[in-house]
């Protein structure tokens, strides 16, 4: 058996942490799992394994920040059908409460097996004997069976950071055995939430081999260790963010020039379905018409990241919020008194903390979510304990979050209600809130989140 001590960490991800911007050079590359992920693996000087963002020429090994990264190449057909077909267009929408209809395409779903099978043969080329395995997310749940069977002896760990759906809708999927059997090839097999992990336990029991109980499965001879590992951020990265000059002054320009002495209410959200931008706008915009809320006393900041701009849903979404937007200002913007900013970009992040700081209320309203680092964020930058976090019940982070202000973003008029009653909330009460909230997440930052299920992996 190897020395397991002295195993190296390898990453598999759909995608590697990084990007060639229009300087040729590689950034780092935003979104949630970068952020979560790539601390550790600095720390580490693990090896990244992921897909370099371009079909045309896939570069050799190289480093970057201290990490190891490792491309893999996939032809572009393949690649379409993987992640634009199989990933986005069935597992995710499935995967998410089926809140767009997911679609069935056999075709995907080879395509979906074979680039599996490819980030393993590169992970398995790139890494050596010692390593052990941490698989990340829906686009690779083939890939711990396939490590398994490639490596028996070594530690094979896989985290998924969208929902795990209820065994009725995991049902529809015709491959539900295979992607099953995918998982449970890996020791540890980690979700955002409780209700995740036996949301996942159950269907193994249901349509697998495997028995046992919510928290630990068998299946030839092999226990697999199920739980939640809600993720989180780099706290100290955003605490540090907000205690620069430059962003502070630059929080302060924001809030003068959008605020005008209004209550500001910020969104910051990927334009995607799942995440409720076009309820939140409605729910505004009747506030408004029904006058618990006025243009006088608060304004609604809409920062939209584009993605997946290929997928016809997320061009849909995304001309939807732009309509509604355009409805919102055209009725209630009067002139100084913009009713709606929307700025569909991706900002800098120390412009993001910016408008962290410039909020009163931050508002994330998602229809469900696997975590949402977003509210993270705004709670680790509020270092004064000001601000409103109102969260959607269907966030992972509300599992952690109870002193947010909570609502059910389907229900209309408690939407509202509670847009009211955040910018109204009374100073006290808000900083009891966020005080508590704060505490919480410097308790569980991404560094205990890792550790937590690097220790887990260990101990399987
Ligand atoms: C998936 C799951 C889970 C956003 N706008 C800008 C920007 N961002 C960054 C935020 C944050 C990240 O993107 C978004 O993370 P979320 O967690 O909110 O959402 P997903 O991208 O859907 O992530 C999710 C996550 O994985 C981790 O497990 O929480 O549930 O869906 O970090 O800061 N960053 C910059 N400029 C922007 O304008 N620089």
């Amino acid at each position: 058996m190897p020395d397991r001590r002295r195993s190296h960490l390898v990453v598999l991800a759909n995608r590697l942490p990084v990007h060639r911007a229009g300087d040729g050079e590689w950034h780092t590359s935003p979104g949630g799992l970068v952020g979560a992920v790539l601390p550790i693996m600095k720390a580490r000087a693990g090896t990244w394994v992921g897909w370099p963002g371009s079909t045309s020429r896939t570069p050799s090994s190289w480093t970057h920040e201290g990490v190891r990264l490792s491309p893999v190449s996939v032809p572009e057909r393949e690649m379409d059908e993987h992640y634009g077909g199989m990933s986005n267009r069935t597992l995710w929408p499935l995967f998410h409460d089926a809140i767009r209809a997911p679609e069935f395409e056999p075709k995907w779903w080879d395509s979906y097996e074979s680039t599996n099978e490819r980030f393993v043969r590169r992970a398995l080329h790139a890494a050596g004997k010692r390593a052990q395995w941490w698989v990340h997310d829906y686009h690779l749940m083939l890939a711990p069976r396939l490590l398994r069977v490639a490596r028996p002896y070594s530690r094979v760990g896989f985290f998924l950071h969208i929902p795990f759906p209820p065994e009725e809708l995991f049902a529809w999927l015709p491959w539900r055995r295979q992607l099953l059997e995918g998982l449970l090839g890996a020791d540890v097999v980690g979700f955002q939430t409780h209700a995740e992990a036996r949301n996942f336990s159950r269907a193994a029991r249901r349509w697998t081999r495997a028995e046992g109980t919510d928290h630990e499965l068998q299946i030839d001879d092999r226990r697999i260790r199920v739980g939640a590992f809600p993720i989180s951020i780099d706290v100290d990265v955003f605490e540090s963010a907000a205690r620069d000059p430059a962003v502070i002054a630059r929080a302060q320009q924001i809030r003068r020039r959008v605020g005008a002495r209004r209550r500001v209410i910020l969104a910051v959200d990927r334009i995607d379905y799942t995440k409720g931008i076009e309820l939140r706008l409605e729910a505004f915009e009747a506030a408004l018409a029904r006058g618990d809320l006025s243009t006088d006393r608060c304004v609604l900041v809409q920062i939209g990241v584009p993605s997946r701009e290929a997928t016809p849903e997320y061009v849909e979404t995304r001309d939807r919020v732009e309509r509604l937007v355009g409805r919102i200002n055209g009725q209630f913007s009067t002139p100084g008194r913009v009713a709606v900013h929307y700025f569909r970009r991706q900002l800098p992040r120390e412009e993001l903390v910016s408008y962290y700081l410039a909020a009163d209320v931050m508002l994330v309203t998602p229809l469900r979510d696997g975590m949402n680092l977003v509210a993270k964020e705004f709670i680790a930058t509020r270092l004064d304990n000001s601000g409103v976090l109102v969260l959607s019940e269907f966030a992972g982070a509300a599992e952690q979050f109870r002193r947010a202000l909570i609502v059910n973003p389907r229900d209309f008029a408690g939407m509202a209600a509670t847009l009211k009653r955040a910018i109204s909330l009374p100073h006290r009460e808000s900083i009891m809130r966020m005080a508590i909230m704060r505490m919480m997440l410097r308790r569980h930052d991404v560094h205990e989140w890792a550790e937590t299920f690097l220790q887990a992996l260990e101990r399987a």
